[in-house]
């Protein structure tokens, strides 16, 4: 059965004359394990909310999870997709991306991130176990990574956090093959991984994972382990190519046709090309109907919940927009536009999730050691504690922004949870990859970053984000909300938890700002992207355009241009993706024409497209062009110009 995997593998790289034959042949046996004896999955049910978690953070080795696809009988995972490897639009892509319907749970290809992402899948299994129980969701999470998976610095942050966590139903079979790309690992990497997994504390095991009575063993105990578990499977890359095997010739390259005759011969495998004899497609197939009878009777339980637990079951599951969003948010919004705070909108978000997180029981939160600062913690809730206490509603991720975000991913991908989580909008570089990938995976992670500029002040420039909103507004599929008082901040929530097929990112003002917003409307304007928020008195000579915390400032603005008889309106744009999103004659009329000056104390980068909109007679931006200071925020917006004195000048020199 194993060499089924083999020679699936090596023929299809051979047929795209590119990919990864020697991983999946190495790890053959160690899935062959898993899946034949493990592994509780249903191809006919892979949505099963229950089912055991199999995350390939190997990614490069795809082609084991593609041949497991074909093998087990997962239906549209056909011998025609293997034969159209990394062809464009084949279900068989270089890297595994996300399709449950396929075994596929996650995206891979920046190594590191399935394992760590895995951690995420872990946490909110015990997390939904806790609010659901032993009937309903109690499976396990395993992972097969390597070398590289363990090297890059994201592992490090996860694992460390699913050990403290004791999240003792992970289990990663490591594929410790000794061979990376540039050769032997004894060139870059002899850690005792083993004895840092420990100190996570973590149970670890070694096996020959060409032994499956040793493999099978190994996992056996680790099951029943009340810590995760990392078993180092002793492997040979490209096990079976008599010339390649143990080498990284086989890494990343096709075997070729002579090494590809050879291990034929070597395998005892004579079938032709992605042909797999009845017999042993027969014994696969069979691996893939084993847990049919588990299924039903999983089935029966839920159908057995009396109606309301099944509805509150299936609504967590099945990641839709949460009930009475509508009616939370217009009380919210109403009793600030009445009461005219000043608050930071990092305070109003805070505020806002005193009243969402009770009501929404997916909502998990956390942040990576900024509770304080971050304001994610909702009153009144209580910690993830870990190591069996799993039924809080706050994780502390500890100093561990890039961990964070993945295990964030992890969570939404896993289902019945709503990750949200913050930090230092500074330190969205440091998530990036993970940002990225959410939105890549179309996943609703929803990113707290608060310290959004030069607003936050004293902490300098190592803290002050200057072209991060730009970066953020980069990414396809990520929506960055830059909402201006709390009205916005309401707004730009309700926004986030409906966007059921993609991250988004809150960003939050350190210093406070007033409420604009100081006239109830219950419908969400900050759901078109960009609206006006004050209209011109007189004819509209200036449109004033800003984000955050800067539309205060352009309000400021506005009013002297008024006060001197020139007609400004001002236009908050908390979302430049929502905005894009609007039909012409509505970005038109909200852009106006005449005069147009954008002000936000970040870079230029990306404010052209508005700023370029047909209909202005001259443009300006007001904001920076370099790093921060260190001084109190009132005297940087002075230092570096970003004022409505200056946004003043700059629509009056344009007149
Ligand atoms: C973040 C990241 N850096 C680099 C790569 C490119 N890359 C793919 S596989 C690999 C290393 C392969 O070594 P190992 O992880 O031991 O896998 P094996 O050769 O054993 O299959 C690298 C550097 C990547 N996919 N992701």
């Amino acid at each position: 059965m194993a060499n089924a995997i083999r020679a699936l593998s090596m023929d299809a790289v051979e047929a795209a004359k590119s990919g990864h034959p020697g991983m999946p042949m190495g790890m053959a046996d160690v899935a062959t394990v898993l899946f034949t004896r493990f592994l509780k999955f249903n191809p006919k049910q892979p949505a099963w909310a229950d089912r055991d978690r199999f995350i390939l953070s190997a990614g490069h080795g795809s082609m084991l999870i593609y041949s497991l696809g074909y093998l087990t009988g997962y239906e549209r995972m056909t011998i025609d997709e293997l034969k159209r490897f990394r062809q464009l639009g084949s279900l068989t892509p270089g890297h595994p991306e996300v399709d449950p319907s396929l075994g596929i749970e996650m995206t891979t290809g920046p190594l590191g991130q399935g394992v760590s992402t895995a951690v995420g899948f872990a946490l909110a299994e015990r997390i939904t176990n806790a609010r659901f129980g032993d009937d309903l969701i109690n499976h396990f999470t395993y992972v097969i990574a390597s070398d590289g998976d363990l090297m890059e610095g994201v592992s490090h942050e996860a694992c460390s956090l699913a050990g403290h966590l004791g999240l003792n139903r992970l289990i990663v079979l490591w594929d410790d093959n000794h061979i990376s790309i540039d050769g032997s690992t004894d060139l870059s990497f002899t850690d005792d991984t083993p004895a840092r997994f420990r100190s996570y504390g973590w149970n670890t095991a070694a096996v020959d994972g060409h032994d499956p009575e040793a493999v099978a063993k190994a996992i056996e105990a680790a099951q029943s382990s009340d810590k995760p578990t990392l078993i180092a499977c002793r492997t040979i890359i490209g096990k079976g190519a008599p010339n390649k095997a143990n080498t990284h010739g086989c890494h990343g390259s096709p075997l070729g046709a002579d090494e590809v005759a050879a291990t034929r011969e070597n395998l005892g495998w004579p079938h032709e090309a992605f042909v797999v004899p009845q017999d042993v497609l027969d014994a696969w197939r069979a691996a893939g109907a084993r847990a049919d009878a588990a299924y039903a009777d999983w089935a029966e339980r839920v159908a057995a919940l009396d109606p309301s637990a099944r509805k509150a079951f299936e609504a967590a599951m099945d990641r839709g927009v949460p009930a009475g969003l509508d009616e939370l948010i217009a009380a919210f919004k109403k009793k600030v536009s009445e009461d005219k705070p000043s608050w930071a909108t990092r305070v109003a978000s805070g505020n806002v999730l005193d009243i969402l997180v009770p009501a929404v029981p997916e909502m998990i939160g956390g942040s990576a050691d900024l509770t304080p600062s971050n304001n994610t913690k909702a009153k009144n809730t209580a910690d993830v504690k870990g190591r069996g206490e799993f039924n809080g509603r706050y994780v502390r991720y500890g100093v561990r922004e890039h961990g964070m975000a993945t295990v964030m991913n992890g969570m939404a991908l896993h289902g019945g949870v709503i990750p949200y989580g913050g930090t230092f909008m500074q330190f969205a570089d440091y998530c990036r990859p993970s940002i990225r990938l959410a939105a890549l995976m179309k996943q609703r992670s929803i990113f707290v970053m608060t310290h959004d500029s030069i607003g936050l002040g004293e902490d300098g420039p190592t803290h002050q984000p200057v072209e991060h909103l730009a970066a953020l507004r980069a990414i396809p599929n990520l929506l960055t909300l830059r909402p201006a008082d709390a009205v916005e901040t309401a707004e730009c929530w309700q926004i986030a938890l409906e966007r059921v097929n993609g991250p988004s990112v809150l960003a939050l003002t350190r210093q406070n700002v007033p409420t604009l917003r100081t006239e109830h409307a219950a419908e969400n304007r900050s759901a078109r992207g960009g609206y006006v928020i004050l209209e011109a008195e007189g004819e509209r000579k200036v449109t004033l355009l800003a984000t955050g915390s800067e539309v205060s400032l352009a309000a400021e603005a506005r009013k002297a241009l008024q006060a001197e008889g020139i007609g400004a309106a001002v236009v908050s744009i908390p979302s430049f993706e929502l905005f894009e999103a609007q039909d012409d004659a509505y970005k038109a009329s909200v852009l106006g024409s005449g005069v147009r000056v954008a002000v936000e104390a970040a870079i230029r980068q990306g404010w052209d497209r508005w700023l370029g909109y047909p209909g202005a007679t001259a443009v300006a931006f007001v904001g920076m062009s370099g790093f921060g200071e260190s001084a109190p925020y009132q005297e940087l917006y002075k230092h570096f110009g970003i004022t409505a004195e200056a946004v003043v000048a700059a629509a009056k020199a344009r007149l």
